[in-house]
């Protein structure tokens, strides 16, 4: 069958038809940035119908706590502050079709579990991007919860002195770690529009304060990993979005946690699906869910 996949990021939104695990075609828009619902309603309205047309399902992966197809932004400065947005209801009034939701990380996670080189029973996916996100896999399969807030460990503590999340609680990793704490972090260098491209560019050419900046965030995602397999022996951690992505992210990554004790250090390998991990995971969740 044909799925129509939709992945709403704080930056992107992104559709395509996915069959058998394959990408047939890809449109992307950014997200409204005033994210209000009549915005967001408006946008998911002007680009659905066309693949909609072609398709016998949808699947959807949003940043945000998704519980029963209602969207709460957790982060609201990530998503214009979406709270109860009746996403799968909308989706379905534009569409006319069956549509299931996750969380954006979470079908991540599921679409690399899929493609691990070696099968394992626990692993986890972390995104750094626009926010922290992550999504974990349990005894073979995805941990979602009861109101789809499993895996949002880009809230757990990073430093109770650290900056003010976007969640409102003190010392979040994404407060940290994130795209946006790294651009925000580099403001102070240079200026109100630097963003955490702006700051990474800096960073690869080897300027000492984007240095600081991007070794705080890779230390910080290191031990979020530690966190992860201690409290959940996981095997294996794929990293993905587009900071996750970026050159040298990972190994700086591998760098931090090598210093810790052995038993903190899971196999931390790069995203396979890459971009197309929300994607890719929220079509096979699908099938999941129906089978
Ligand atoms: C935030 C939160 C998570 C999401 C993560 C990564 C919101 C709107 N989102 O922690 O649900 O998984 O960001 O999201 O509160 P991304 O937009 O960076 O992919
Ligand atoms: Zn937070």
């Amino acid at each position: 069958s044909m799925i129509l996949a939709v992945d709403i990021g704080g930056t992107k939104i992104a559709v395509a038809l996915v069959s058998n695990g394959q990408i047939r075609a890809r449109e992307q828009i950014s997200t409204p940035s005033s994210s209000s619902p009549e915005a967001m309603t408006a946008a998911l309205s002007a680009l659905l119908p066309a693949f909609a047309a072609q398709a016998d399902a949808v699947a959807v992966a949003s940043t945000g706590i998704i519980d029963h197809g209602i969207l709460t932004a957790l982060n609201p400065k990530n998503l214009g502050g979406l709270d109860h947005y009746p996403l799968q209801a909308v989706i379905a009034e534009i569409t006319r079709l069956p549509v299931t939701v996750i969380n954006d990380a979470q079908a991540a996670a599921w679409a690399e579990y899929q493609v691990l080189p070696e099968q394992v029973a626990n692993m986890a996916f972390v995104t750094v991007s626009t926010g922290v996100g992550a999504g974990v896999v349990i005894n073979h399969a995805l941990h979602t919860g009861r109101h789809g807030i499993a895996g949002h460990a880009g809230h757990m503590l990073a430093d109770p002195h650290g900056p003010r999340c976007g969640c409102g609680r003190t010392g979040c990793v994404e407060a940290i770690a994130s795209g946006t704490a790294i651009g925000v972090a580099g403001q102070a260098h240079w200026g109100e529009n630097c963003t955490g491209q702006t700051v990474y560019e800096h960073y690869l050419q080897g300027d000492e304060r984007a240095v600081v900046i991007i070794h705080r965030a890779a230390k910080t995602i290191a031990n979020l990993v530690a966190d992860l397999t201690i409290s959940l022996d996981v095997e294996v951690v794929a990293l993905g979005g587009s900071v996750g992505l970026a050159p040298g992210f990972l190994d700086l990554v591998s760098d931090y946690l090598s210093d810790l004790p052995q038993v903190y250090q899971p196999l931390v390998i790069k995203a396979q699906t890459g971009a197309d991990a929300g994607l890719i995971g929220a079509a096979s969740w699908v099938n999941t869910t129906n089978n």
